[in-house]
């Protein structure tokens, strides 16, 4: 495949005005129209080349006249045209195979509704046409479909007309009035049950919001609806950002490649961030539809209104957008638990793609398949970019420079520059060494040591930061990075809070006037997403644990303790030693259970020790035994220490109080199940009771599947019978069905490749639905390395397996699932060669699609 580079981005040649689409919708044959009228963009007499993908081609007619075989050249990827005057205006006629489009991309059936995706580009599978961001169009669409079967038919913008026509059809006519890019085109037709309500803007103007879901499911999306217009209000309130049309739409559908997709004023959904009601969905998942339904509707300024030139500054929409979601989510419930829960996406999913083999600038400089470019890197991390530029401006600087920013560049397609130079210029702060954030891949390790000298009452930090080399970047410079800091009285009264601009490779700031020697707190709420090495004693860590003014500290130093903690116990396991318990880190664990000045779901995030795969990252070579073993024995310990407590807290917080997903109850259920998976470490029988009697009676999903998930480790009858009626209660149920297969494909217990075989098979399962892929192979790679890294390769074979029967079907999702494998440099030396043989087969593979080969061969290295 083809290498695209940023360097040799050109404008495009010619410009578009306005496309008229007509499709003509049948399941196997449909057909599209499309009418543009094109100028020359300040080029002489160049052809117009044109994307297409999988299309048939029908007719071309050029100013009205009918395009021959020699007037054109075509294949399967592109159309080209020559000799064109300035100004023409091009129709084509193309048929397509929506029922046929298993990629989910470009215009298919999802359960015989018609949807689209078209980002990144999927518009070129619906015509031939210039299909970049940079080209951006006002459109009027046209709908001619069977009325029986596709009474709803949407398009972006407003509904111009809709009528009968002969044939049992009818037709609907939309208008968009601003001007896009192809990618956020949509259409949708089908039969869809619809929930509406509206949302008086701030200047008065009423819209009205609609959510189309399937029959049935009317009852599962006011929560989704609450969220839409609480974004809709926060964006007003904090950003001055009001909606600009007076019809706003989601559609949710179950095969879905993506999460969502922000298409203008038709926003298309995964069924997971739309559907939830308290017996189906966890809190997780309502926290997770508040936050995706937010993130689309804020792309209606950043990324629509304000679109991406090229596809190299996907970061400009998504890192700025996921900023925004994260924002609004910390107003909506708890900032500290929300900032960790970022923090902990950020450290599983972007940090080990810094570390590895598909590292990538925020920005990154080419793609084969810019597909494989949606990734924790452009999203998370280009957030924390964002984050960042505001704590160095501030608040109010930050808003001038997000206000600045659309009153230079609303309706146009721009840059990652442009966006600094907008904060730059508002601010007056030089972001110029800042900007490498968006060049220079890699995780900074920053080192801090500090002294205090007595006499001259002065504390001394130094902070060495060092960029490791990254594919493709050798030489590094030091980046710019505000580093926030406290000091600590030995009373646990903060002395002092700053936050350092860090802009050297070694740097020493002096604090003075201080009286005692202090304890210092480092990188407070994450301020920059580096790697920070520092020589803290465990004393320190307790210390932090329970003084610390910033919780998100706090929350750290109890990592940083357990971590550090778990590290010796993994050497000791490696050299046949027994454990050491560490009571001390025990009782720091108990202060915070017993604090009754902690909101609970902040307790609750204390108590997790570090997951798996986090410790994975903290060692050299990856030892998934010795992790899995060390972190379950230190599990048991906390367990037998803390026993009574955890037993009178669980007793404490059960509630019959009907379900309600507000942060104070999540809390509440999070700190409670918490306590209930130490205390069935024991293996008590009476334990198991309680375990088994909260799945059966929970009256909402969130305790069900807490206690279906422990029980799922659990070598006992009541695992089996759990599984068993968990899918009769909810086999009609999609996204049920999916916590189903993955609390399976997560278990520890020896036999979960077998399961994850076997489920392969079930009725439950299908491979061309991503939302199922996901959750049994997906997870099964992601999030069980104990079974994935079986040493006799068997984990490996599945997956590879896997993707490969894939790529044939939906190649984004195959190529997606490739990182796994990508991290064998971490491994022993057996291992090692299991995972590349792997790689090497995929690479192999006659016919293999231009996303996977990207993956497998970058992984390769
Ligand atoms: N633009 C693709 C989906 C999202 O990030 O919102
Ligand atoms: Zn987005």
């Amino acid at each position: 495949p083809q290498i695209i580079r940023l360097e040799d981005y050109r404008e495009p040649a010619y410009l578009v005005e306005n496309v008229e689409l007509v499709f003509d919708l049948e399941s196997e044959s449909t057909r599209v129209v499309c009418a543009a009228t094109y100028y020359a963009n300040n080029t002489d007499n160049a052809p117009l080349v044109l994307d297409g993908e999988d299309l048939k081609l029908l007719h071309i007619s050029l100013d009205g006249r009918e395009l021959g075989e020699n007037d054109y050249s075509c294949d399967n990827k592109s159309l080209t045209i020559p000799d064109l005057p300035e100004r023409f205006e091009l129709v084509i006629e193309t048929e397509i195979d929506p029922k046929g489009n298993t990629q989910l991309s470009g215009l298919y059936q999802s359960n015989g509704t018609y949807c689209t995706q078209c980002e990144a580009q999927g518009f070129r599978r619906i015509t031939y046409f210039q299909d970049r961001p940079d080209v951006m169009a006002t459109y009027n669409v046209t709908i001619i479909a069977d009325k029986a079967s596709c009474p709803v038919l949407l398009s972006n913008g407003n509904l111009l007309e809709h009528n009968d026509v002969e044939d049992d059809q009818h037709i609907a006519v939309w208008h968009d009035p601003f001007p896009k890019p192809s990618y956020l085109f949509a259409l949708v037709a089908g039969d869809l049950a619809q929930v509406s309500d509206t949302f008086v803007t701030c200047t008065g103007r009423t819209v009205d919001l609609h959510i189309f879901i399937e029959h049935g499911n009317e009852d599962r999306v006011d929560w989704a609806m609450e969220s839409l217009k609480a974004a809709m209000k926060w964006d007003e309130d904090r950003f001055g950002l009001e909606y600009d049309l007076d019809l706003y739409n989601i559609v949710a559908v179950s095969d879905f490649n993506m999460g969502a997709m922000e298409n203008k004023s038709l926003n298309v959904f995964n069924t997971k961030y739309v559907l939830a009601k308290s017996d189906t969905a966890t809190d997780a998942d309502y926290a997770g539809i508040e936050g995706v339904i937010a993130h689309e509707y804020f792309h209606n300024w950043t990324g629509n209104r304000v679109t991406c030139r090229d596809w190299f500054q996907l970061s400009l929409k998504e890192g700025l957008t996921v900023f925004r979601d994260q924002e609004f989510s910390s107003d909506m419930r708890s900032r500290p638990c929300e900032r960790i829960s970022n923090v902990k996406v950020l450290r599983a999913a972007q940090f080990p793609e810094d570390a590895g083999p598909l590292a990538h600038p925020v920005r990154p400089e080419q793609y084969m398949a810019i597909d494989n470019f949606y990734t924790a890197t452009v999203y998370n991390k280009g957030s924390e970019v964002i984050r960042m530029m505001h704590t160095l401006l501030g608040e109010d600087n930050f808003r001038k420079g997000m206000d600045l920013y659309f009153e230079r560049h609303d309706g146009q397609a721009v840059t990652c520059d442009d966006f600094a130079a907008a904060m730059m210029d508002a601010s007056d702060i030089d972001l110029t060494q800042f900007k490498l954030w968006y060049s220079q891949a890699g995780t900074p390790e920053v080192t801090a040591h500090w002294s205090y000298d007595h006499e001259a009452q002065r504390f001394d930090l130094t902070l060495a930061q060092h960029l490791a080399p990254t594919p493709g970047q050798n030489d590094k410079q030091p980046m710019h990075m505000p580093i926030s800091v406290g000091l600590l009285d030995l009373e646990g009264m903060e002395i002092l809070s700053d936050v350092l601009s860090v802009s050297k490779a070694r740097e020493t700031f002096s604090f003075e006037n201080i009286e005692s020697e202090p304890v210092i707190s480092l990188n407070r709420d994450f301020s920059a997403p580096i790697k920070l090495k520092a020589a803290y004693s465990r004393v320190e860590l307790a210390f932090l644990m329970a003084n610390d003014s910033d919780d998100f500290a706090r929350w750290e130093a109890a990592q940083t303790y357990g971590t550090d903690l778990l590290l010796d116990m993994v050497k000791a396991y490696q050299k046949g030693q027994p454990f050491k318990k560490d009571e001390d880190f025990i009782q720091a664990l108990r202060q915070t259970l017993l604090n009754d000045q902690l909101d609970l779901d902040f307790i609750a995030l204390c108590l997790q020790l570090p997951t798996e795969g986090y410790l994975a990252e903290q060692m050299e070579t990856i030892d998934v035994v010795a992790i899995h073993q060390a972190r379950e024995a230190l599990r048991r310990y906390i367990a037998e220490d803390l026993q009574k407590d955890f037993l009178r807290i669980f007793r404490d917080l059960r509630s019959d109080k009907p379900y309600s997903p507000n942060a104070a109850s999540c809390g509440q259920r999070a700190l409670k199940n918490t306590c209930l998976s130490y205390l069935a470490e024991g293996d008590d029988p009476a334990c198991l009771a309680l375990i088994t009697a909260q799945y059966h009676n929970a009256n909402n999903m969130t305790d069900r599947m807490a206690a279906l998930s422990i029980l799922s480790n659990k070598e006992a009858d009541a695992r089996l019978e759990a599984l068993e009626d968990f899918y009769t209660r909810f086999k009609d149920d999609a996204l049920v069905v999916d916590k189903w297969l993955s609390v399976q494909a997560m278990s520890s217990l020896p036999g979960t490749l077998a399961t994850v075989q076997n489920l392969m098979s079930h009725e439950a399962f299908s491979i061309r639905n991503p939302n199922k892929v996901r959750s049994l192979i997906g997870v099964f790679a992601h999030a069980n390395p104990l079974h994935y890294h079986n040493e006799d390769g068997s984990g490996y074979a599945f997956h590879t397996d896997r993707i490969l029967e894939l790529d044939k079907i939906n190649p984004q999702i195959a190529a997606r699932m490739v990182a796994p494998l990508g991290k064998w440099r971490r491994f022993d030396k057996k291992r090692q060669d299991l995972m590349k043989a792997e790689l090497q087969r995929i690479i192999a593979t006659d016919g293999l699609s231009g996303d996977t080969f990207e993956m497998a061969s970058k992984s390769l290295g």
